[in-house]
């Protein structure tokens, strides 16, 4: 399976009508706020992709509960995630927001998918190793085990052309397009064999403090990790302490110095200047100045993004209003591809009396 590094499509121009490749993705509401590597990793590619491709964005609340949630938590942090979503620039005119759970059609696919995949295959994933390990197989949830079939739905109902993902949810899109491909053979051809789209410059944003290991919510300790929603105070002291490596000069390599490294894809990600042009700008500046000035880029950047957060989070009609259309838009796709599916499966078609 190819990556996808940059779907190149020729723009149509929003809304001329003319179809536009679709793109799905999800993510977890599994913090009170997103991370930096969330962010560079993920939702700042959906904001880009909004301009020529036809887009479904989704809090995939149903992925969260396969481990246990506290309910007043797990809606507190969807609805956060939505408004996260839309701060960051994803944008209801011309994306599809919407809450799994809203979309009775993931849930049923999901079902009729479970009864293609072998046990063997599920049992391969990679991810339901790695998350039951800590608990053991005994402590794990069926739901866990299944997760991959859900995500599989998630993607299938849609018909996209790319799911743009990290690194590690590679081997679920592997299985979806097993599961495609098994489904069309047997029955019809149904579904789409979508591409995954991994963006290669941010794929991986690491740890501020251990700057070899991924930033991650579970793993990062408060140091090493810049939370989206954090005080921009606190994100600039923890981007002037960030871990830097011996030397002095900023440059890039990840070997020898992944803290600047790191910094500097931060740096270039959030300002738009090449890493080559960066490096270049602090020729013979310290690695004091350096931080000082990316510590700044980060208030300027975060300071708009968690106001107009905090702005969405007090007026949940308007949330509300966002999450409704974003189903209605959705279901209407996902519904279609259900009705395709059971008809083919040998379901009989429900009269209406
Ligand atoms: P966990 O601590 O459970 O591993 P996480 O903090 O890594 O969680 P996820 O919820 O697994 O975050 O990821 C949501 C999205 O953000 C995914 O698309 C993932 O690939 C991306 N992502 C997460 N961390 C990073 C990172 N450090 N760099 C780039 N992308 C990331
Ligand atoms: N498993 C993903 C979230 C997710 C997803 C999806 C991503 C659920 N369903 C469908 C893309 C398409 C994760 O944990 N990052």
């Amino acid at each position: 399976m190819s990556t996808s590094t940059a779907p190149q499509v020729a723009a149509s121009g929003s809304g001329t009508g003319t179809a536009r490749p679709r793109v799905l993705s999800g993510i977890q509401p599994t913090a009170d706020s997103f991370h930096f590597g969330n962010y560079l990793g993920a939702l700042r590619q959906w904001v880009d992709l909004q301009e020529n491709y036809e887009p479904f964005f989704f809090i995939a609340d149903q992925h969260a509960i396969t481990v246990e949630q506290d309910p007043k938590v797990l809606r507190d942090r969807c609805l956060r995630a939505a408004a996260q979503l839309i701060a960051a620039g994803v944008d209801p005119e011309r994306s599809a927001i919407f809450m799994q759970s809203h979309v009775p059609a993931h849930a049923q696919l999901s079902w009729v998918l479970q009864c293609l995949t072998g046990f063997g295959e599920a049992r391969r994933m990679t991810q339901f190793k790695d998350k039951s390990a800590k608990g053991g197989e005994g402590a794990a949830s069926v739901g866990l085990f299944t997760y991959p079939i859900l995500m599989s739905s998630d993607i299938l109902l849609y018909r996209p052309h790319y799911v743009p993902v990290g690194e590690d949810q590679r081997q679920h899109l592997e299985l979806t397009r097993d599961l495609a491909q098994r489904f069309n053979h047997r029955y019809k051809k149904t579904f789409r064999l979508p591409e995954p789209y991994i963006l290669k410059a941010t794929a991986k944003i690491t740890d501020l403090q251990e700057p070899t290991a991924k930033m991650s919510k579970s793993a990062s300790s408060a140091n090493g990790i810049i939370d989206m929603l954090d005080d921009p105070k606190v994100s600039a002291k923890k981007i002037r302490s960030a871990v830097t490596d011996s030397g002095s000069e900023v440059r890039f390599d990840t070997a020898e110095k992944p803290g600047v490294s790191n910094l500097l894809t931060i740096y270039s990600a959030l300002t738009g200047t090449s890493i080559e042009e960066l490096v270049g700008q602090y020729d013979g500046k310290g690695y004091g100045d350096f931080k000082k000035d990316l510590a700044e880029v980060v208030v300027e950047f975060v300071t708009p993004f968690r106001n107009r957060t905090l702005e969405l989070l007090d007026d949940k009609e308007t949330l509300n209003d966002v999450l409704a259309s974003g189903a209605a838009k959705a279901s209407a796709v996902a519904e279609r591809t259900l009705a395709d599916v059971y008809d083919r499966v040998g379901f009989v078609k429900p009269v209406s009396r």
